[in-house]
């Protein structure tokens, strides 16, 4: 329990989030998510402006996504509204002001959502984005598509969900994911640059406006029976017999053998 997940720091209205917990390539676990919720919540006491969300220099995956070993399997949705990773992404879209996912590493599954949940991505050439339910036989949540759908075109998010590859940082640039591709080199001072001149702002104006954006992406009126439907279809996924074997597969380091069922 005594687990290092991430490091936070705060200056000059400028909040910094360095996700730490190599040894599971920053797993988004139950942990990683507390830790980072509670890092949000300190710098909204603190009038912080601007967060930077970063991995650990040198870290060759940025994070590998929601954590595969807690994913549960025997009947349970395994994306729901109360899930940790499902909470912090909230946090960050509710953060009142800009949030700056500084990506340098391979990003994989829930870190992808998290990664458009932020306001702003900086990117180098390291960065890769991969979107992958259907390595796992996961059904993703209809929250979370939406998370797509607020930033890409949809050929784009369904050559992404279906190839579950990773996306080359040229590539996401093209797509949309990255607002800057900058060099390795200067990646820390371009992201800090930005962050200061943001922080500057009138804090009140910008919380308004993101709130705002927030609220007009989001909400997507649909039936209760539609979504209902959505989730019936979905809890025939996370019930089958491939979501356990995609699960297993993972934990006994093999490839998943699908049927479909
Ligand atoms: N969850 C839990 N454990 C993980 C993990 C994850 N997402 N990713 C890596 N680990 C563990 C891994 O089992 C190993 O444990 C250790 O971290 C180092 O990983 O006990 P062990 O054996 O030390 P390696 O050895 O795999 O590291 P590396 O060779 O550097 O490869 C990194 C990477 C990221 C390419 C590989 O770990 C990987 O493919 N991880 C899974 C990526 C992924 O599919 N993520 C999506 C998760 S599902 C998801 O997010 C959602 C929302 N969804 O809908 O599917
Ligand atoms: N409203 C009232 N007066 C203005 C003005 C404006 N938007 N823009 C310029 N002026 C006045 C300025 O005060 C000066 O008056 C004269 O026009 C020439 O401007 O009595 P004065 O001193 O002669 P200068 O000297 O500033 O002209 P210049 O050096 O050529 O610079 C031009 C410019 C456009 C870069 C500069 O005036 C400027 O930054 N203006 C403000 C641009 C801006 O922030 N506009 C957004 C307004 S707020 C808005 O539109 C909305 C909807 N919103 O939500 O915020």
């Amino acid at each position: 329990a005594t687990e290092h997940y991430i490091t936070s720091s705060a200056a000059d209205g400028i909040g910094t989030i360095t996700l730490a917990h190599a040894a599971r390539r920053n797993a988004l676990s139950h942990g990683m998510m507390d830790a980072i919720s509670a890092a949000l919540a300190g710098f909204q006491q603190q009038s912080v402006r601007v967060v930077i969300i970063a991995a650990e220099p040198g870290a060759k995956v940025w994070s590998s996504g929601h954590d595969i070993g807690e994913l549960p399997v025997g009947g349970l949705d395994p994306l729901r509204y109360a899930d940790p990773l499902e909470h912090t992404l909230r946090a960050i879209r509710r953060f009142p002001g800009p949030v700056i996912a500084k990506v340098q590493g391979s990003v994989w599954g829930g870190a992808f959502d998290l990664v458009l949940s932020c306001d702003l991505v900086v990117a180098d050439a390291s960065a890769t984005f991969a979107i992958t339910p259907v390595n796992l036989g996961v059904p993703y949540n209809t929250t979370g598509l939406l998370h797509f759908m607020g930033r890409l075109r949809l050929n784009v998010i369904k050559e992404l969900f279906f190839t579950a590859a990773p996306a080359e940082a040229a590539q996401a640039l093209e797509w949309g994911v990255i607002n800057w591709l900058v060099p390795a080199e200067e990646i820390d001072a371009f992201t800090l640059d930005l962050a200061r001149r943001m922080a500057a702002k009138a804090p009140l104006a910008m919380a308004v406006i993101k709130e705002q954006l927030r609220v007009l992406s989001d909400e997507v009126p649909i039936a209760a029976q539609t979504f209902e439907r959505l989730q019936d279809m979905r809890r025939l996924v996370y019930d089958s017999a491939d979501y356990r074997e995609g699960v297993a597969a993972f934990r006994e380091k093999r490839a998943p053998r699908f049927t479909g069922r």
